[in-house]
């Protein structure tokens, strides 16, 4: 098996100061993303709500947590859940009121935690007044005619209009992209479900009313955004058919689905670039009054879609696009090489003056235990926490929490109906179950006597909670309360140094170095392997890197199943047994 003694591929000298009044606090700070469903239930109806979050803040401080980012919690219809939103300005009920907003960022900021918010600007729901006045007539004296993605039927048709659909392009869901307006004569286009028409961002007064939402947010104190779905911002003009996608073959329920066209017209317009640009300048007034405003953008594509959306020094874009990468690991690729790949393709493609990010999971793939397996989810936190740049934990990864399925008949997630032979491969439910608190019914989740909107997953009894885990040092909260710590206390993880060391088909290893040599360099070694391996880092260390270490004997600071901390290592000989992962100080 080749062991891989990588040379010094990059040192960046890319440093921040710590702490949350600074312009740079979302460098040092993990990301916790939090589904608003599925976090805390205060009232007892079984749906999570703000006034749950807010009971809960003092968790973050307690594990080291420094930004909360919350899907969306406007007011919507939730047929996707928050993502069809008919009031941006407002909270919806589920989720409690404007007050119980405010009482949640006020908490947040005397906590010394960051609050960021979903902005979901590409499409509304169809129950927003700006589309319930656009569908009625495409008058001149109709505001709202121009606020949606409006089409004639195609031309030259003999069939009735409703009939002559414009062209080939479907939605995520795998049929067409357009839908038909009785009122208007005209259809209209929807990249997601039906209910969630496209806005147009060709006409300015939509740029000036999704700005008036930053502003309306921004002055409540929020500290940044996410921006959802901006690969789907624009179409294209001219409306072509897109290209048939020559690498898939397979044809479901009799609607084409989405991966079988190339989304050339649909996809990643250039025009976004200038969007994300004007929303970037909207935050910096904000940031140049106050303290800085974060903005980052889901999308996940290929580094070359990506990385410009870190944008340029005169027009800047996200401080950072969420980097996807890692969540591509399944069971049958994670290895060390597929690890060490992934993230030098990241570090290698990054701008020099730019920082890393890494995201594992969300709420639109399955949880990491599942994805990759159990024995492997402790490392996965590692990994997360470790690598240089700013991490996002997914709620609930921090204690390993898992998959939860309802039958198809119980399916809440209107992506599980798009295929109901194959929903198993769509739905999005099974990773959307409620934080696992407590030993209490419902996990301490919510006090309803009925049903949770998604069950709990019954491992909520055998130790995978918050308070179970609370009381074991060994747990995978212990363990992620560790690496949060070190994060924090270690120079060493403050900056963007990275240098691989040992990389084998089961071993992922890399070195982290502070700044100033001789305040402890750490390496990190994982197993992704299916047995333990035992390897020579001492000679990776000074041969690749010419770096001494005294007497050949590290300290381990962290063992993922916390049971080696403290103990002194000879790195000539480091024995890690599958799936284990270790975090070795050493004065190199
Ligand atoms: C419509 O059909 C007519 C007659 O076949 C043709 O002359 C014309 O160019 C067509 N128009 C368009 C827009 O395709
Ligand atoms: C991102 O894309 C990769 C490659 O297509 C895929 O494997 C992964 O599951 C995607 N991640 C998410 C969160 O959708
Ligand atoms: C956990 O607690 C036990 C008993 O106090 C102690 O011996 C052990 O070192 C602790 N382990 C860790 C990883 O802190
Ligand atoms: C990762 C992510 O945020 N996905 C969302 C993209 O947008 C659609 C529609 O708004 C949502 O359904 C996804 O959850
Ligand atoms: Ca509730
Ligand atoms: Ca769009």
């Amino acid at each position: 098996m080749a062991v891989i003694h990588a040379v010094l591929l990059f040192v960046f000298i890319q440093t921040f100061p710590v702490g949350v009044t600074s312009n740079e606090w979302w460098k040092g700070t993990i990301v916790y993303q939090i589904y608003p469903r599925s976090f805390m239930d205060s009232d007892g109806d079984g749906v999570g709500d703000l006034a749950g979050i807010t009971s809960r803040l003092e968790y973050f401080n307690d594990i080291g947590v420094g930004t909360v980012w919350l899907n969306p919690v406007y007011k919507s219809p939730m047929a996707d859940f928050g993502y069809d939103v008919d009031d941006f300005k407002d909270i919806d009920p589920i989720f409690g009121t404007m007050a119980d907003f405010d009482e949640l960022i006020s908490k947040a900021h005397r906590l010394g935690l960051k609050l960021v918010m979903d902005f979901v600007p590409n499409h509304t729901s169809d129950q927003h007044p700006w589309f319930i006045e656009s569908k009625k007539n495409k008058d001149s004296t109709n505001r709202y005619r121009d606020y949606y993605v409006w089409v004639d039927p195609k031309k030259n048709c003999s069939d009735p209009p409703e009939k002559c659909i414009p062209n080939n392009w479907v939605d995520l869901l795998g049929g067409t992209v357009w839908e038909w307006v009785q009122e208007r004569q005209q259809f209209y286009l929807h990249q997601f479900l039906n209910i969630q028409p496209d806005l147009n961002y060709r006409n300015p007064v939509v740029h000036l009313e999704m700005i008036n939402v930053l502003r309306f947010w921004l002055e409540k104190g929020v500290d940044g955004f996410r921006v959802d779905a901006v690969r789907h911002m624009y179409e294209s003009e001219d409306l072509q058919d897109e290209p048939i996608n020559p690498d898939y073959s397979s044809i479901r329920s009799g609607h084409v689905a989405y991966g079988s066209l190339v989304h050339s017209k649909t996809f990643d317009q250039p025009e976004v670039h200038d969007l994300i640009y004007e929303w970037r300048r909207v935050l910096n007034e904000y940031s140049m009054q106050s303290n800085y405003r974060f903005l980052t953008i889901e999308t996940n594509d290929t580094h070359e879609i990506l990385l410009p959306y870190y944008g340029t020094p005169s027009r800047p874009e996200a401080d950072f696009p969420f980097n996807y990468g890692l969540t591509a690991l399944s069971m049958e690729t994670f290895t060390g090489s597929k690890v060490h790949q992934l993230v030098n393709d990241w570090m290698k493609d990054l701008p020099h003056d730019k920082w890393p990010n890494w995201v594992t999971g969300n709420h639109d793939c399955f949880r990491v235990a599942d994805r990759v397996g159990i024995q492997y989810a402790r490392a996965l936190n590692v990994l997360n926490l470790l690598l240089p740049g700013t991490p996002k934990t997914y709620y609930g990864e921090e204690i390993g929490m898992m998959n939860t399925w309802v039958p198809f008949s119980k399916s809440q997630d209107s992506y599980a109906a798009i295929d109901p032979s194959h929903w198993k491969e769509y739905t999005r439910d099974p990773e959307r179950s409620p934080m696992q608190w407590d030993r209490s019914s419902h996990a301490g989740f919510s006090t309803t006597i009925g049903d949770t909107w998604l069950p709990v997953n019954q491992n909520y009894l055998s130790g995978i909670n918050v308070a179970d885990q609370k009381a074991d040092n060994t747990s995978a909260l212990a363990l992620y309360k560790k690496l949060a710590a070190l994060r924090k206390d270690e120079p060493a993880f403050q900056t963007n140094h990275l240098k691989y060391v040992v990389v084998t088909e089961k071993i992922f290893s890399f070195l982290r170095m502070p700044d100033t040599p001789g305040l402890g360099s750490f390496l990190v070694i994982i197993n992704a392997g299916t047995s333990e391996s035992t390897d020579d880092y001492s000679a990776a260390l000074m041969e690749g890197h010419q770096l001494k270490m005294e007497g050949n004997i590290g300290t381990i600071t962290v063992s993922s199943n916390m049971d080696r901390d403290g103990v002194s290592q000879d790195m000539s000989k480091v024995s890690v047994a599958k799936g284990e992962a270790l975090v070795v100080k050493c004065f190199c």
